[in-house]
């Protein structure tokens, strides 16, 4: 019998894994709340699932959404967690200015229906829920200082920022009025090799390892001056939990303390392989923003003087580790398409230059690659 039970929305993303991974080797029963659909989105946990007719299942799968506030409830009394991680969301920031009202709708909202769900569960059962909400750095926008920590102000520059704003001010609303232990990590960017392909740092190792062996040549970029604070997400994730495991709840910053470029990124990624990203990178406007966020750098002081958190993997380290993880996958699309065998993305569309584009293979490569600049023909590749 576990001690204690956490429920995890967004668990196929890439926090989701890795926080999945940290309570499973805690002892915790983990339950993630998934999206349906039509295809697989479970790859970032494949390796931890295991059947639920095997004996001693600690991770569950539940389906959900955060639109679905009902369904929100139901699993809320199904599971009857100890801690919920909430972790999903329409997580691109791009996106978002396509997307306004359905990501406001998935994190604005999405989070208040969890809010209210945990509210009521708490009052009819007596039992205390604690909550961690996903904030993000983001919210600082237009920065007022840096770094930034928790007293610095909120400029929100994205329809993402500004949706996470009200879900970070919905959280401690909650907190000081009807007493949940709920609380936020303020989180600066968290990069891994489960990182999703379309933002900056895995678009730029993906891309620097498939030059490297000859599968592209051109990675389409928008602005390289931007500014960010990159960590390890697999750091970042016992951040989530020691904030829960406080004897009161409260909000923390996140954050490495180091300000890097897109450029640098581009420097330590590309100068891992020995390539020169000068030669292969050229700009495209569409991936601009119409608001951007310039300089992120965190002062995550207070996690480290009341967590006791630090980051343990450098900038360096963080870019290698992405590179050298993208360099195997390359390999084996390589290797695949050396033999003649198209690569295929998730939909059957194929990704990679082939000797015959006859027929998509069925199961074997269906998770690999999705590019932003791979194909003009996809609206993915266009589009963020
Ligand atoms: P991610 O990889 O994009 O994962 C997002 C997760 O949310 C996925 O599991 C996704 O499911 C799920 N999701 C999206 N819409 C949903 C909906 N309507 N209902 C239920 N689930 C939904 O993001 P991440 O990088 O792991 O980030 C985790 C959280 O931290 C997000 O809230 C993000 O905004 C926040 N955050 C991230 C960073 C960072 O640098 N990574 C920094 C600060 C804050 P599918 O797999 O089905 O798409
Ligand atoms: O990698 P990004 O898309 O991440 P962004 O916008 O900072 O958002 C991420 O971090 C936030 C925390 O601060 C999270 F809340 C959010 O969920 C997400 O995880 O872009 C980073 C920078 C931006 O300034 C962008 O303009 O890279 C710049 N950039 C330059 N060229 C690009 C590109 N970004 C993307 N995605 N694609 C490009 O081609």
């Amino acid at each position: 019998m576990s001690e204690k039970t956490a429920l995890i929305t967004g668990v196929t993303g890439q926090d989701g894994a890795y926080l999945a991974e940290l309570l499973l080797a805690k002892g915790y029963d983990v339950h993630g709340v998934m999206r349906r659909s039509s295809g697989f989105s479970t790859q970032r946990i494949d390796h931890i699932y295991r059947d639920r007719h095997e004996n001693d299942i600690r991770l569950h799968l539940e389906y959900g959404d955060m639109l679905d506030a009902l369904g929100l409830r139901r699993i809320l009394t199904k599971v009857k967690p100890d801690e919920i991680y909430n972790l999903a969301a329409q997580s691109h920031v791009r996106t978002s200015f396509d997307q306004p009202i359905y990501t406001a709708e998935v994190i604005a909202m999405g989070t208040l229906h969890l809010l209210e769900a945990v509210r009521d569960y708490q009052e009819m059962t007596g039992r205390q829920v604690r909550l961690y909400q996903a904030s993000s750095s983001e919210m600082f926008g237009n920065v007022r200082q840096v770094p930034q920590n928790e007293h610095t102000p909120f400029f929100p520059r994205s329809p993402y920022a500004c949706a996470k704003v009200h879900a970070f001010y919905q959280t401690i609303n909650y907190r000081d009025a009807y007493g949940l232990y709920a609380c936020n990590g303020i989180l600066f960017n968290h990069e891994s090799p489960r990182r999703g392909e379309t933002f900056v740092t895995r678009k730029i190792t993906r891309a620097a390892a498939r030059i490297k062996l000859g599968l592209q040549d051109k990675l389409f970029l928008g602005n390289l001056d931007a500014k960010r604070d990159w960590g390890f997400a697999g750091d970042y994730v016992e951040a989530m939990w020691l904030i829960l495991q406080q004897e009161d709840p409260d909000d923390f910053v996140v954050a490495t303390g180091e300000t890097r470029s897109v450029r640098e990124f581009l420097d330590e990624a590309f100068g891992h392989l020995k390539l020169d990203w000068q030669k292969h990178v050229e700009i495209d406007k569409r991936y601009f923003r119409p608001t951007e966020v310039h300089i992120l750098q965190g002062d995550a002081t207070k996690a480290r003087n009341l967590l006791g958190w630090k980051p343990k993997v450098s900038f360096k380290q963080l870019a290698h580790m992405m590179v050298d993880a993208d360099m195997e996958l390359a390999q084996r699309e390589k290797t695949l398409t050396d033999a003649g065998f198209p690569v295929h993305a998730a939909d059957g569309r194929p990704v990679c230059g082939t000797r015959s584009q006859s027929k998509p293979l069925k199961g074997l490569v269906r998770r690999e690659i999705e590019s932003e600049d791979r194909s003009s023909a996809s609206p993915r590749a266009t589009a963020l």
